[in-house]
């Protein structure tokens, strides 16, 4: 090896060592960590609905595994309890990345009357907290965009100000009419939006080709009036940035933006689907090489954030407590037969 090559890595004008990527952002070791064993909490989570869905526990299941950078990268970016979050069915580790716990998803998934989304009344993916702004959304795929839009407008005529929503998709919904309505909305009138798609190239079984007319959906935000930026949403660092920027430049009056995650459906759509139906084997091997919490997980060893040891010790603890969530979950009662019509609209109960 020559003598450049062993030179360790410098910034070339200052001749100072460059600091590490979470450094520059204003990230301490530990935020990093949380978010790296948030992500595998997500997994863990993810892992065991798989099983509880074939044990006929859970109704149905929606992964996040592949998204998990995206979720916790702009989980930094969100003011917990201040911004408005909308999210979709993808987003249970966003849900984790805000402050909800693996019983909480269990309870939900699980359908469970103790479950803070819905007190079991919604189909799995509905996460929703009063308490963290999360607004629950509707299973018709994007629909929820009109809601973040709503927020984003209710904002501008009650006069708030340093206050943004912040709302998810998927690339499929950006062909739904209620995207298009949103979306032009918020360039309109230049509200206080930031809009998150999550692409993983497939609706489903539809690759990309056939669902969305342009390779990269971020050059639809021209047509709307407003910046989009595209990011590899399997870099937490890199949506971080982004995200914090345009919740930055939305909070103080800049208007909205939209923000391409570029990543990777690790698992097929659903409990409902079998993607070796519809994805060649050799893709789906390939994609596993993109894993965000392996990425992550080489960041924190490179730069001694943890020991190998020290993260196998950690993903048996998240395990242990997931383990652990399962069993109080599982031991709560289901919902009482009388109870099958309580909330829904048109009854007594809602009408007294
Ligand atoms: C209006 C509507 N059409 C179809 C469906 C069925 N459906 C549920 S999820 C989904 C795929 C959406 O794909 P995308 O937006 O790329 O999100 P992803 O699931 O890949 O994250 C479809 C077609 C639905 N729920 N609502
Ligand atoms: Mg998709």
């Amino acid at each position: 090896m020559s003598q450049s090559m062993e030179t360790p890595s410098t910034n070339h004008t200052s001749e100072q060592p460059t600091l590490p990527r979470h450094l520059q952002l204003g990230l301490s070791d530990e935020q990093v960590i949380a978010a790296l064993c948030g992500m595998q909490r997500a997994r863990e989570v993810d892992d065991r609905l798989w099983v509880l869905s074939r044990q006929g526990k859970a109704h149905f299941v929606i992964t996040s595994a592949g998204h998990e950078a995206i979720q916790f990268g702009c989980g930094w970016a969100i003011r917990v309890g201040h911004d408005y979050v909308v999210p979709y069915y993808r987003d249970m580790a966003l849900a984790l990345a805000l402050g909800q716990t693996s019983l909480d998803l269990l309870l939900h998934a699980m359908g469970k009357p103790t479950d803070p989304a819905s007190g079991g009344r919604q189909m799995f993916g509905h996460f929703s907290s009063r308490k963290l702004r999360l607004v629950s959304g509707s299973s018709s795929v994007g629909s929820h965009i009109v809601h973040a839009v709503g927020l984003a407008l209710a904002f501008r005529i009650t006069g708030e100000t340093d206050i943004a929503s912040i709302t998810f998709f998927g690339e499929g919904a950006t062909s739904e009419g209620a995207w298009h309505e949103g979306i032009s909305i918020a360039g309109v009138h230049q509200l206080p939006v930031v809009f998150v798609c999550e692409n993983n190239s497939y609706a489903i079984s539809v690759p990309l080709k056939k669902e969305v007319p342009v390779p990269d959906v971020a050059t639809k935000a021209a047509g709307y009036g407003m910046p989009g930026v595209i990011v590899d949403g399997t870099d937490i660092f890199a949506v971080y940035e982004t995200v914090r920027a345009a919740m930055k430049r939305a909070r103080s009056g800049g208007g909205p933006t939209l923000v391409e995650c570029k990543t990777h459906r690790l698992r097929p759509h659903s409990n409902s689907d079998d993607h070796t139906k519809y994805r060649p084997a050799d893709e789906i091997a390939a994609m596993q090489e993109h894993d965000p919490i392996q990425r992550l997980l080489a960041y924190v060893v490179e730069h001694n954030l943890m020991t190998q040891e020290e993260w196998d010790a950690a993903r048996q603890s998240i395990r242990q407590e997931v383990n652990e969530a399962t069993t109080t979950a599982d031991r709560v009662p289901d919902p009482p037969l009388e109870s099958l019509f309580a909330h829904l609209y048109g009854t007594e109960e809602h009408d007294a």
